[in-house]
């Protein structure tokens, strides 16, 4: 056998392995996501946690597609580069050309990777630009940041409130430990909600995977985005920028609810804390 065999064999089965881990990536990154849904994470989970809102959606498929161009560009190289290695390795080729310039080959290496990224560059934006329509809402939602806690304001509906993260003491059953929050942020599902964002101290950042929003809340400054529940549901985040010792410990819960439940919520929470009140909550142990 030789040299030569014995190399295009090890090219054959690291073709083999690459298309066999790619499409066990595959089945992975495009199946485990629908099987989660509960808005939080799950132990082993592999990808996205269950799109619940239509942007998160779109996230989920752009990475989707992504991923395969990026499958593709990967094996195209690797192909090339055993290419490389099994026909052009000095045993092989012992007497190398001494040409340095090919026309066709020079623009095919420029005009390839240029369609690749308009290939990508095309969907991303319009992506960005739908998340960042906000023009017809339903209502506002405001978010304030604080070193360690969330407020939140629906100017709409005259209510304000404090949102802390739950002790561990004060748990209930079906609560996820460090992401249950006594407050929580009640939606109607299909309501589009303007959400606008500030912070009182340092840069912080209102994210929840589900409902695919990430966006610093930052001092001086009103950041804007929208969300819109598909689904009932509780769907959890966290603050997703480094801001100070208790960063860990400032989660975000949304839970959605039907319309009337929500007039309901709106109603009893405008009694509860008087209108435009504020809770009295004691601060965060860790
Ligand atoms: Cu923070």
């Amino acid at each position: 056998m030789t040299n030569a065999d014995s190399w295009g064999r090890v090219a054959a089965a690291v073709f083999r392995a690459a298309k066999a881990s790619a499409g066990a990536l595959l089945i992975l990154g495009f199946s485990s996501g629908a099987a989660l849904s509960d808005g939080q994470p799950q132990p082993w989970q592999m990808t996205f946690q269950a799109a619940a809102s239509p942007v998160m959606e779109r996230i989920t498929s752009l990475h989707n597609y992504i991923t395969v161009v990026m499958i593709l560009v990967v094996v195209l190289v690797m192909a090339l580069l055993a290419i490389v290695m099994v026909r052009f390795n000095a045993k092989a080729n012992p007497k190398p050309q001494t040409f340095s310039h090919n026309t066709v080959l020079e623009v095919a290496w420029t005009a390839i990777p240029v369609l690749i990224l308009l290939v990508i560059a095309v969907p991303s934006f319009k992506l960005l630009y739908f998340m960042d329509r906000t023009s017809d809402a339903d209502f506002t939602l405001k978010v304030t940041g604080h070193q360690w806690y969330w407020s939140y304001e629906y100017p709409d509906h005259n209510l304000s409130f404090d949102s802390f993260m739950k002790d561990a003491s004060a748990l209930e059953p079906n609560d996820p430990r460090l992401l249950a929050v006594d407050n929580e942020v009640v939606i109607p599902v299909g309501a589009t909600v303007r959400v606008v964002m500030t912070s009182q101290d340092v840069i912080h950042a209102w994210a929840v995977p589900a409902l695919g929003v990430k966006t610093d809340s930052m001092p001086g400054r009103l950041n804007e985005t929208w969300i819109r529940a598909d689904r009932a549901g509780t769907f959890y985040g966290q603050c997703s920028e480094l801001c100070g010792v208790n960063h860990g410990f400032m989660p975000i819960a949304v839970r959605a609810v039907s319309a009337e439940e929500f007039k309901g919520w709106v109603q009893k929470t405008q009694a509860r804390l008087g209108t435009a009140g504020t809770t009295e909550v004691a601060s965060v142990k860790p």
